[in-house]
């Protein structure tokens, strides 16, 4: 039975997935379209922050995100269904009508489901009020009306202090001690009347909500609203479960493609030792979790406090079972050789040296990032004496940068490529929008993609970026695959099984390279295993032939095992990419 004392608040996840995608995939017409998923630190962190502080809330957390996910595990046994109808479904899962209903966009690619979702709530829940919020609303609130007569208020910005004020509005609404909810002193809220009042004061960018300054206010994040054992059990990266979390917020420096500090700020407020201590014996104790992903943007960037923290963790055994990881990588600027020591001491699987780009000049001049490559490169060679596996990455299609600039050597275990997507609220993006490439009054979020971009610039077309990031990609991290080169063949082998092939079994570079791998090994069955196994992908798969018919003339032993009609249609394939990448 409902009690009408409590305010019932559901919180969506969204799956990162453009909306059409998500069709393709629930429709069984594309049964490959991998939806990952991740722990949605900023909903389970507001609705333990608001819970903290009022007893009459009720979370529920519907991980969308999660949910997809685990369709795609099990496609075989689920029947096609339309999007509107899976969404349909998995809201009637929810049992008490929510008062408040807060979506969480942090990414572009969200927003066409979550417009969809905002329709399909309000013909469920007319009454709730509904919500949106994080990075990519933050810098679109006013577009979000235009868009959705379904959406209620905008979130702009970091969100614990914004949304418990308005809680207790929407609270006070429903208990009757107010006619209705006043936003006039709610920093970083807007809705429509009030978007169109500072339009016409000239004021377009949003304000941002209050930001904690105190994040041990935050307590333990509302772990317990997610599905422990889907985390615990899977996860996108590793072959078993993961979880995440942050340990601080914001970061003093610049880069000119990152939206991060835009939306936290530039001031680094961490959470005490003993908050980070406690989350970490809960989920290790409590929740059985073994790797724990740090999603810090500048892992140990207050030095003394971290490197108490290491200590702490080493003497008290909190690191006793626990793998981390932190895919968004070190700081060079943070780092120096003795703060590496710490952060690898607590027990990384790998790390990763963060430098976008392998020019000089571009680092000063273009991407703003000011990493000294060559105290990267030093401390690259100091973490491969502490025996942990290290990678970097590399963005490519900064505004005015040069394919000249577009060159690094760096002796690294892997290396992850993108294509610069200029990111609303970024530098880079205002620069493209300042060029003429962007429109950004004409954007179809659903298809902006992340791995590519469609203008082309004076420097580079966007074919010609896309084809050189997938080059790029396959030239460093398969044929001139460092470890490969400097004779770490089991290094190498591993690379290839746990980066690329318990996901993509069509990856006959991967298959290539790590029989490759074998024979120097002298494991000359499980070489011929791979070999085999790379033909007959080639043989069923057609991205594994598309890999052969633009890669084929690197993979010279094939040959021996393919028959004459494959052979004869591999064409060499100009590459895109000049020797200096063919390291
Ligand atoms: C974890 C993470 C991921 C995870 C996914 C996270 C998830 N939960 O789904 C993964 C690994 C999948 C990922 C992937 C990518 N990511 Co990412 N990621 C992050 C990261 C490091 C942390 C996010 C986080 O948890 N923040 C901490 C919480 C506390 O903050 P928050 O989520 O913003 O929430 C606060 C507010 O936004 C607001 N809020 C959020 N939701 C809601 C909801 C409601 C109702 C309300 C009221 C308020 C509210 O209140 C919260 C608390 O204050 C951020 C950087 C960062 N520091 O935020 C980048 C970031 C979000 N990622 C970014 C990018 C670009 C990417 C990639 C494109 C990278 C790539 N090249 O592949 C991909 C694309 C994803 C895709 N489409 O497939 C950008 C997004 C910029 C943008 N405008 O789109 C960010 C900001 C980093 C950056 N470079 O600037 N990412
Ligand atoms: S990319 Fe990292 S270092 Fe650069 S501004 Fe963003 S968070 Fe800071």
């Amino acid at each position: 039975m409902k009690n009408n004392k409590n305010l019932d608040v559901l919180f969506i996840s969204p799956s990162t997935m453009p909306l059409y995608q998500q069709e393709q995939l629930l429709s069984q017409f594309n049964k490959n379209l991998r939806p990952t998923f991740e722990t949605p630190t900023g909903l389970i962190e507001l609705a333990s922050y608001t819970r903290n502080k009022y007893d009459y809330l009720n979370f529920t957390l519907l991980d969308i995100a999660q949910k997809l996910h685990f369709y795609y595990l099990n496609i075989e046994n689920e029947a096609p269904i339309t999007f509107e109808q899976y969404a349909i479904n998995i809201l009637n899962e929810i049992k008490n009508p929510p008062d408040i209903v807060g979506i969480s966009i942090l990414f572009s690619s969200a927003y066409m489901s979550s417009l969809k979702m905002a329709q399909l709530i309000k013909d469920k829940w007319p009454d709730c009020t509904l919500i949106f919020g994080g990075g990519h609303v933050t810098f679109y609130h006013d577009t979000v009306f235009k868009d959705s007569k379904f959406v209620d208020y905008v979130f702009v910005g970091e969100a614990e202090i914004s949304l418990a004020k308005f809680i207790q509005e929407v609270y006070d609404v429903k208990l009757g001690n107010k006619p209705n909810i006043d936003i006039s002193t709610i920093l970083g809220v807007y809705d429509e009347e009030k978007v169109k009042l500072e339009a016409s004061r000239g004021i377009t960018k949003g304000v941002f909500g209050e930001t904690l300054v105190d994040l041990d206010e935050i307590g333990l994040p509302a772990f317990d609203l997610l599905d422990i054992e889907a985390y615990r059990t899977h996860s996108n990266s590793f072959t078993t479960g993961s979880i995440g979390m942050m340990m601080d917020r914001g970061c003093p420096f610049s880069c000119t493609y990152c939206a991060s500090m835009i939306i936290h700020g530039s001031k680094i407020r961490t959470k005490s030792n003993q908050r980070i201590i406690d989350d970490l014996l809960y989920l290790r104790d409590e929740c059985g979790f073994v790797n724990i992903v740090l999603w810090d943007d500048l892992l140990a960037a207050r030095k003394n406090k971290f490197m108490e923290l290491a200590q702490r963790i080493n003497n008290e055994g909190v690191n006793k079972g626990l793998v981390f990881s932190m895919p968004s990588g070190l700081s060079v600027r943070v780092m120096d050789e003795n703060l590496l020591e710490y952060v690898c001491s607590l027990g990384f699987d790998y790390i990763r040296i963060m430098i976008e780009s392998g020019s000089q000049y571009a680092q000063e001049h273009i991407v703003k990032k000011r990493v000294n490559l060559t105290k990267a490169r030093d401390l690259i060679a100091h973490a491969r004496t502490l025996g942990v596996k290290v990678e970097t990455n590399i963005l490519f299609g900064f505004p005015n940068e040069t394919k000249q600039y577009m060159q690094e050597t760096i002796d690294v275990d892997w290396i992850q490529v993108f294509a610069l997507l200029p990111l609303p609220g970024t530098e880079a993006y205002d620069e493209f929008v300042a060029m003429g490439k962007i429109d950004p009054n004409d954007i179809d979020w659903d298809h902006c993609g992340y791995g590519s971009r469609e203008f082309d610039t004076k420097e580079i077309t966007a074919k010609e970026l896309t084809e050189l990031v997938y080059d790029v990609n396959i030239y460093t991290n398969f044929f001139g695959n460092r470890n490969m080169l400097n004779g770490r063949y089991e290094r190498a082998a591993k690379y290839f099984t746990d980066m690329v092939l318990w996901k993509y079994k069509f990856h006959i570079p991967a298959l290539y390279q790590r029989a490759m791998a074998y024979l120097q090994l002298n494991k000359n069955e499980e070489a011929q295993a791979d070999l085999q196994e790379a033909v007959a992908q080639i043989k069923s798969s057609q991205i594994a032939r598309n890999l052969w018919d633009r890669y084929g003339s690197e993979m010279p032993h094939l040959n021996n095992y393919l028959d004459e009609e494959y052979l004869k249609t591999v064409k060499p394939h100009p590459p895109s990419v000049d020797a200096g990448f063919r390291f």
